[in-house]
């Protein structure tokens, strides 16, 4: 899955899971930078399953245009710590509810790096603050992406008042 839409210069943000079993959590990362406008590219890439095209994706990610990798993995989610040690990238790790831990092994595998090789972990299934983050990450230089972050954020907050509104004025008795 590809969007490059938007722009001539292909995906600025990779979105890679360690299997298609990831990807009911990991396309709100997609669905959020398609709001915003942002060109992406969704990939499977295992660490276990698939090493030598995960290191290969990372290796060559910067050189293609890429500036921010999303990595969502469950389990023994080694994906987002690899792909980090082969690229200077910053990487978004996203942990996916597991079948028999939900999650709390995928967390634990992805948070606890060693010093020198960075990954920004998300919490349990927040695939869509990952691509907020990203998004944020690249506002620091791109104006039009910063204003459509402030809308969202806005929008995001008006929507929190209305239903202030609603439930105070439904629940509060005088
Ligand atoms: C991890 O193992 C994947 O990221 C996935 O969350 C988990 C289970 O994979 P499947 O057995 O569903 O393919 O590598």
């Amino acid at each position: 899955m590809t969007n490059e839409k938007q722009t001539v210069h292909g995906p600025v943000v990779g979105i890679c899971m360690g299997s298609e079993s990831d990807l009911p959590v990991m396309k709100e990362a997609a669905e959020v930078l398609e709001h915003l406008q942002v060109a992406y590219e969704v990939r499977i890439l295992s660490a276990h399953r698939t090493p030598v095209e995960m290191t290969s994706y990372a290796e060559a990610a910067q050189g293609r245009g890429l500036c921010v990798l999303i990595a969502g993995a469950g389990g023994a989610a080694h994906l987002p710590g690899m792909i980090a040690a082969s690229t200077v990238l910053p990487v978004l790790g996203v942990p996916v509810p597991s079948r028999h831990l939900q999650g709390l092994d995928s967390l634990l595998s992805i948070v606890q790096m060693p010093g020198g090789v960075p990954v920004g972990t998300l919490a349990i299934g927040q695939a869509k603050n990952a691509g907020l983050l990203a998004a944020r990450i690249l506002a620091t230089t791109d104006d039009a992406l910063r204003s459509r972050l402030e809308v969202y954020h806005r929008d995001m907050s008006g929507k929190v008042r209305e239903t202030d509104d609603k439930v105070h004025a439904q629940f509060s008795g005088e």
